[in-house]
């Protein structure tokens, strides 16, 4: 039984492939961060895409993480968007695809750059408060961008190179913790189950995203889970990352790639949170949710979005003044959306 486009994403995936066929040279976004979903799917398309004949570079607002750079056939093709071949490159490109995000907001400062471009998204998150504009292949359905790039390559009916089954791959496997999240779907499994059929290693992918972390990562851990607070009667749990040891440890942000699971995880919690300072006068929020309360309509209170069990924001206030806010927010979600026993 083989993964098939769904029908809803047959058009789109139609029209988007016509768009991309055209374009001579075309630049690669995502959202600030990039996550496995963002910076594995970039991978994949950019292989694709250069087997093609097809000029792809990868301009992201936030420094392509070093983790995800195995999954990049040639480092020449990651370009800073600070740096001045950015400008020269988007300057002369055909076409922007935006991937892993819709929102104008959380491409920041790569906004600018592509802004004369005609925009196309690939996106699985539900539509926030500032959509970019242009076609593309957008469905919520979607366990991952990388599901809906699966899809848009079959579609085209190219051969699979291993860097694009590795990049997929990477993709699914981080935006579905690994298969234990409720958007581990028939299709998500579908889907993998052909790349490794075709090559992928599941072993060698584990080790290199999840098996390589140094070691301050642990010891930024041990430091925030001193701060788990847990009000068991809301079903609630939090976290706050302490500034001092983030800075003090020299961390990166894909050093907090799943804190947030252990407020989650306590038992009895419906909603976890992970707060942080993001830069001065700014915080962080990340909200998970494990089965009722929809944390994409709770992070949209505060400027953000995402996904029903996962969500994150922004939010341009000292963490003393928004921590509470949130909390309060949380607790009132937790409470009156648990559904009635019996
Ligand atoms: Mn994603």
């Amino acid at each position: 039984m083989t993964h098939r486009i769904p029908p809803q994403r047959v058009e789109a995936a139609a029209r988007l492939y016509e768009t991309i066929a055209r374009a001579g040279s075309i630049v690669l976004t995502t959202h600030l961060n990039a996550d496995g979903d963002g910076a594995g799917s970039q991978a994949a398309m950019a292989s694709w895409l250069r087997s093609r004949g097809q000029e792809v570079w990868i301009v992201n607002p936030t420094r392509f993480p070093p983790v995800f750079e195995f999954l990049i056939e040639d480092a020449d093709w990651i370009v800073d968007a600070g740096d001045p071949p950015a400008r020269e490159i988007t300057a002369r490109a055909d076409l922007a695809v935006v991937l892993d995000t819709g929102e104008a907001s959380r491409i920041v400062r790569v906004k600018g750059l592509i802004q004369h471009l005609p925009t196309v998204v690939i996106d699985h998150h539900l539509p926030g408060e500032g959509p970019l504009g242009g076609d593309g292949l957008r469905d919520s359905e979607a366990c991952a961008t990388g599901e809906l790039l699966y899809d848009l390559i079959q579609h085209a009916g190219d051969p699979w190179t291993n860097p694009m089954r590795q990049g997929v791959y990477v993709a699914i496997m981080t935006d579905t913790g690994s298969f234990r999240f409720s958007n581990a779907t028939p299709a998500a499994h579908r889907i993998v189950a052909d790349l490794i059929a075709g090559g992928v290693d599941p072993e060698e992918m584990f080790r290199r995203v999840y098996g390589s972390s140094p070691a301050r990562r642990y010891r930024l851990l041990a430091a925030t889970l001193q701060s788990l607070e847990v009000d068991a009667q809301a079903g609630i749990a939090w976290m706050t990352v302490p500034s001092d040891a983030y800075d003090a440890l020299d961390s990166s942000a894909e050093d907090l790639d799943g804190f947030v699971d252990y407020p989650r995880n306590v038992e009895g919690v419906e909603v976890g949170l992970l707060f942080r300072q993001a830069y001065s006068g700014a915080t962080k929020i990340s909200f998970r949710s494990n089965r009722y309360v929809d944390v994409q309509k709770l992070a949209s209170h505060f400027g953000g979005g995402g996904h029903a069990r996962a969500s994150g924001a922004l939010v341009r206030e000292p963490l003393d003044t928004v921590r509470q806010r949130v909390i309060e927010a949380a607790r009132q979600a937790a409470l009156s959306e648990r559904p009635a026993r019996g």
